[in-house]
């Protein structure tokens, strides 16, 4: 039985501080096709998205080319590439996050467009903001804050 012609799906992303809702896409994407291309942000890129990644455009690549289901990782240097991967890669649907539905519907001439659910509760921007409260600018006032919780908790033990 001969296979019918191979279904390409590409998606894109900075892929930043990888993390569980990155994974669930591309699993999510790996399942809707037989191959799965990914296009990863570069550091250019992201600065005039007005992003700066905590990890290196090389180490993201490399992350997300070790993913299970990833085939291809190509770097993403501009908005416009898009339709030209399209085309040159034989991409049947492209998808993304719903965080840009309707922003690549244009690209509905080219594949099948398809948006889906974000993971809820986790975002690269949540992990960075997390760890900027360990930044050691505010290590004094996490220090502050135990020594007043502290004070109080001795205060009711005291009371009885
Ligand atoms: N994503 C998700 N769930 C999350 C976080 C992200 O499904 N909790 C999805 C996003 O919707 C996106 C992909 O993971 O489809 C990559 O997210 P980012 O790394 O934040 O990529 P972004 O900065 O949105 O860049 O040209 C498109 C851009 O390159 C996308």
């Amino acid at each position: 039985m001969t296979r019918g012609p191979e279904r390409t799906v590409l998606t894109y992303g900075t892929f930043d501080l990888f993390h569980i809702g990155h994974l669930r896409l591309i699993e999510r994407l790996a399942a809707m096709g037989d191959r799965l291309i990914v296009g990863v942000s570069t550091d250019e890129f992201n600065a005039t998205k007005g992003k700066t990644s905590v990890v290196s455009y090389e180490d993201r690549a490399d992350i997300v080319s070790s993913i299970k289901g990833v085939d291809l990782v190509l770097p993403e240097e501009g908005w416009d590439q898009k339709a030209r991967d399209i085309e040159d890669n034989d991409v049947d649907v492209f998808v993304m996050g719903d965080d840009w539905k309707g922003k690549f519907d244009h690209l509905g001439e080219l594949c099948e467009v398809v948006y889906l659910p974000r993971t809820q509760g986790i975002s690269s921007t949540a992990i960075k903001q997390m760890l900027s409260a360990f930044d050691p600018v505010h290590l004094d006032e996490l220090q502050s804050a135990v020594t007043t919780l502290t004070n109080l908790l001795t205060h009711y033990r005291d009371l009885g």
